[in-house]
Order: C-alpha cells, then sequence, then structure tokens
C-alpha cells in the first residue's frame, strides 16, 4: 500500500481531452485526492509568433512529424514538478503492448510523465534524450496518443488504494488473475427462457468458484487463446481446462 500519492503528468496538445477522466471512479479518486494530475499543454513550450509544433518529415513522405523542441521543453517542466526518476512514457502504437501487470507496477510509482503525440509520432531524436520507452494499448492507430494516456491513468487509478468502493474490488479484475472475467448475472431470475446457472443460486460457494473459474478459462481459451499459453495453471485450472477442450475442441486457434 503505497503512502505517497501519485503525481501523474500528461503532456498533449489537447489537455481538455482529459477532462473525461471526471467521471465515474476516477472522478471520484481526483476528487478525494488521491492522486495529483498535471496537465502540460504542448503548445505552451512552442515558439512565438507561430507556436509550431510540427514539421515535414526529413526524406519525404505523407503527415506530419512532432518537432523535438517543443516536445523536450514540455517533458523538462513535467519533470521540474514530479518526484525524481519518474519515467517519461510515449503512448505509441509502436510501444510494448500495455498489460494489467504493467498497469499494476505503474500505479506503485510516485510519479509518471505520460507524453503523447499526434501526426506520425515524435522526432526519434526525443527517445535518445527524453522519452524512456513507448506502450501501446493496440494494434489500432489512433489520432493521438491522448485516449490512450486517459486509458492508462483510469487503470492505474483503478489500482491505488481506495479508489474501488468496498463492493469492487481491483483483485476481481478480468486479467488480474491473467484469465478474462467470467459471465456475470443479476435479477430477475427468468427472462422468458432465459434463466441462470443453477449453481449461482445454490450458496454453494465452493461450487460457485468453480463454476466461476471454469467459465473463465473458458471464455479465455475461446476468444484469448494467446493468454492461455502464458498461464500458469495449477492442477485444478488444468484439470478444467482439459475438460473444456475436450468437449470443445478449438480447431481455430492451437
Ligand atoms: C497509442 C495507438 C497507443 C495505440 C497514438 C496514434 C496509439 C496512437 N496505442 N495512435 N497516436
Amino acid at each position: 500500500m503505497s503512502l505517497i500519492k501519485p503525481h501523474i503528468a500528461a503532456i498533449s496538445l489537447f489537455p481538455d481531452m482529459f477532462n473525461a477522466l471526471h467521471a465515474g471512479i476516477p472522478g471520484r479518486a481526483l476528487e478525494q485526492g488521491l492522486l495529483t494530475l498535471s496537465h502540460i499543454n504542448l503548445r505552451d513550450h512552442a515558439t512565438p509568433p507561430h507556436y509550431r509544433v510540427d514539421d515535414r518529415p526529413y526524406g519525404g513522405g505523407p503527415g506530419m512529424v512532432m518537432s523535438y523542441e517543443p516536445m523536450a521543453k514540455a517533458i523538462d517542466a513535467a519533470k521540474a514538478i514530479l518526484p525524481k526518476n519518474s519515467p517519461v512514457i510515449h503512448l505509441s502504437p509502436q510501444g510494448a503492448p500495455l498489460t494489467q501487470s504493467k498497469v499494476i507496477e505503474l500505479a506503485k510509482l510516485p510519479g509518471l510523465i505520460l507524453a503523447t503525440s499526434r501526426y506520425e509520432g515524435l522526432d526519434a531524436r526525443l527517445h535518445e534524450t527524453h522519452i524512456d520507452y513507448e506502450l501501446s494499448v493496440g494494434d489500432f492507430v489512433l489520432s493521438g496518443g491522448e485516449l490512450p494516456a486517459m486509458s492508462l491513468i483510469d487503470a492505474i487509478i483503478r489500482c491505488l488504494p481506495g479508489a474501488l468502493g468496498d463492493s469492487q474490488s481491483a483483485e476481481e479484475d478480468s486479467f488480474s488473475n491473467g484469465l478474462l472475467d467470467y459471465s456475470h448475472y443479476t435479477r430477475p431470475a427468468q427472462i422468458g427462457d432465459l434463466g441462470v446457472p443453477k449453481v449461482l443460486l445454490s450458496g454453494d460457494h465452493e461450487a460457485i468458484a468453480q463454476w466461476r473459474l471454469k467459465e473463465s478459462l473458458k471464455k479465455t481459451w475461446q476468444t484469448r487463446p494467446d493468454l492461455i499459453k502464458r498461464h500458469s495453471f495449477n492442477q485444478n485450472e488444468q484439470a478444467l481446462l482439459d475438460a473444456i477442450i475436450q468437449t470443445k475442441p478449438n480447431d481455430f486457434h492451437q
């Protein structure tokens, strides 16, 4: 449990986008002061009179590249207000895939600088001087890194002590055990022909836990066999998975 209040600084051309974090669980956490979120407008670190932040790529080709100097100055400004040794992460499709275990690791840090870009990305020299590493939230291209940065901030906030209500727990989130979540049901017990799996109404906590684990394994096997390959199974899980594979072989993946 971290006693220090983490400070995250987000560098972007559209700081207003981050206002969306003032809703729901992240909104409450920010209100409660569980973390400090600072916004640094890249434009404020560009040079008058034109305040340009991008330029044409050397070697030609379409699109624009974010210039070295404004981003370098913005990162220096972020470093000046954050704890020493706060890592600088650039959100980019070229980054390593973001995972829940990475989120948990980042949530333990006292400070974090998130650099976001638009256009074709950053002048590569920033990687030699200012950016520690890159993270991707998926194999797709967005209009900018703000939404990925907001996704990362939201995921980090969920890990902070006190961010989730008593009835929720970060440990119960999907991926926390390396598997996808099981199916959930609530009232009414009957919707036309559709009932609720009997075991969930049985009150037998052990049987319910076993059913949920099997559901998780089934869903993960069906849609994310890559996660199954990475998961280290105990005997019980392996037996459940063997039964799932026997009744429903997954020819498509393997
Ligand atoms: C960043 C996409 C992280 C996926 C940044 C355009 C991005 C992205 N994950 N796309 N700028």
